[in-house]
């Protein structure tokens, strides 16, 4: 009999994700605030969705859309507003959003950093200070005292490797710098500060009753091939950027250490820091050599510039490429750890488009998952329309369209042709 689809198993987690800077509204006292006022971003983040006030409202839609997890992340400007000062308000508020998941059948996913950091953190240094692991360290148990007994799933750090990359090598983020020594340094405080972090959750959770309690990152990753596969040199760079980029992270918290002669050398203080894997994954790189020096190695992208193949692209340019999603998750199978789809989604102004996007990355998950791959669960990015970052509020990347100026959410078709597969477990191959 020929086989139709696949059938994903009855526990997997079927959700979206959102983080707090882009939802949540007037976070004032963090560096993405402070940067938005000094105009380098296409608009400030403001009110942003207002989720703040509304997570209630969002989380019943989500119910309604049959997802049974979600993903967001606690805001340590909000929760270490001064250094070394709690903010009970904002631990109860993030009790209350944690209690509303739950009411709605929805498993929290808890972000601990999603970017942005506390204007105080980042005026001592931010994340080159090497203080930085401690203090992130000190917040995360203080946030696992408070809140630890309701959630099984903590992210500590999303998409380090981007945040060095934007903030530290091409100083498109707060706090702009363009320096690879600096990167590096940020590279291995985030590092030390995700296996102090794992520490604090662990050591916090150990003494609390009920369910194992899991811990990981959230891994941004990229499908890299050659712009001219010919070419040994764009191949060489192809290896070196899986291997900075998407692999590099990973490995060090596995193995505790990692030594690349002349390029990067961490020693952590131990091995073996991650539960599970979360994997951000949205589009392909077509990559050429540029040298053999530092940062030249790693070639540049002609994706925008020549390659032939690249297929159809969301409204920020980037190349929609399902078949990366099976082909890296096989290729993070390999360390064994449970993974969890913790980002994939599309910004478009054709709703169409959503839904073909969510329905081929899943057909290729089914794929994969048929063939042995240990995947846990697949959230959408995002719930709802939110800031983009530098970017402002144009992408629109949301199952939930949300009115700037009213701020009324309304579901999208690809939503709810989204809930059918969430709500039955069930992809079709061809339909
Ligand atoms: O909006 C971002 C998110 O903050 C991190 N991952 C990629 C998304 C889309 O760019």
């Amino acid at each position: 009999m020929v086989e139709t689809g696949f059938l994903f198993p009855k526990t997997f987690l079927w959700g979206a994700a959102t983080s707090s800077h882009q939802v949540e509204g007037m976070n004032t006292r963090n560096d993405w605030w402070e940067w938005e006022q000094t105009g380098r971003v296409k608009e400030p983040s403001g009110r942003a969705c207002e989720h703040w006030d509304r997570f209630r409202e969002d989380f019943k839609l989500a119910k309604s859309l049959h997802h049974n997890a979600h993903r967001f992340s606690l805001e340590w400007s909000r929760v270490e507003p001064e250094e070394g000062k709690f903010s009970e308000e904002a631990l109860s508020h993030y009790r209350e959003v944690i209690r509303s998941l739950r009411e709605n059948g929805l498993e929290p996913v808890v972000t601990l950093n999603h970017f942005t950091v506390p204007l105080w953190f980042a005026g001592q240094g931010g994340w080159l200070s090497p203080r930085s692991p401690e203090l992130f360290a000190r917040y995360v148990k203080r946030a696992v005292e408070f809140l630890g007994g309701e959630v099984r799933f903590w992210i500590t750090l999303n998409e380090p490797v981007v945040y060095v990359f934007k903030s530290y090598l091409v100083g498109e983020w707060p706090p702009g710098e363009r320096s690879y020594k600096k990167g590096f340094r940020v590279l291995s405080h985030l590092l030390r500060g995700h296996v102090l972090a794992y520490d604090a959750i662990k050591g916090v959770t150990g003494a609390l009753p009920g369910r194992p309690v899991q811990v990981g990152v959230a891994k941004h990753v990229v499908i890299f091939h050659a712009c001219s596969p010919k070419s040994w040199r764009d191949r060489f760079s192809v290896g070196m950027r899986n291997l900075m980029f998407n692999h590099l992270f990973i490995k060090a918290l596995i193995r505790g250490r990692i030594f690349y002669p002349g390029l990067f050398h961490v020693r952590l203080p131990r091995a073996r820091t991650l539960d599970f894997i979360g994997l951000n994954y949205y589009t392909r790189d077509f990559v050429h050599n540029e040298g053999f020096r530092m940062l030249e190695i790693f070639g540049d992208v002609c994706t925008l510039k020549h390659h032939r193949e690249i297929g159809k692209r969301n409204s920020l340019g980037w190349e929609i490429f399902p078949e990366g999603l099976y082909q890296l998750v096989k290729e993070f199978s390999r360390y064994r750890l449970p993974l969890l789809i913790t980002e994939n989604g599309i910004c478009t102004d054709s709703d169409e488009e959503r839904f073909e996007f969510i329905r081929k990355h899943l057909a290729c998950l089914g794929r994969a998952v048929r063939e042995g791959a240990p995947v846990i669960g697949y959230l959408y990015w995002s719930l709802l329309d939110n800031f983009e970052w530098a970017d402002g509020f144009e992408p629109r990347f949301g199952l939930v369209e949300v009115d700037d100026v009213t701020q009324a959410r309304r579901v999208r078709e690809s939503a709810r042709r989204f809930s059918e597969i969430s709500k039955t477990g069930r992809i079709s191959w061809n339909e």
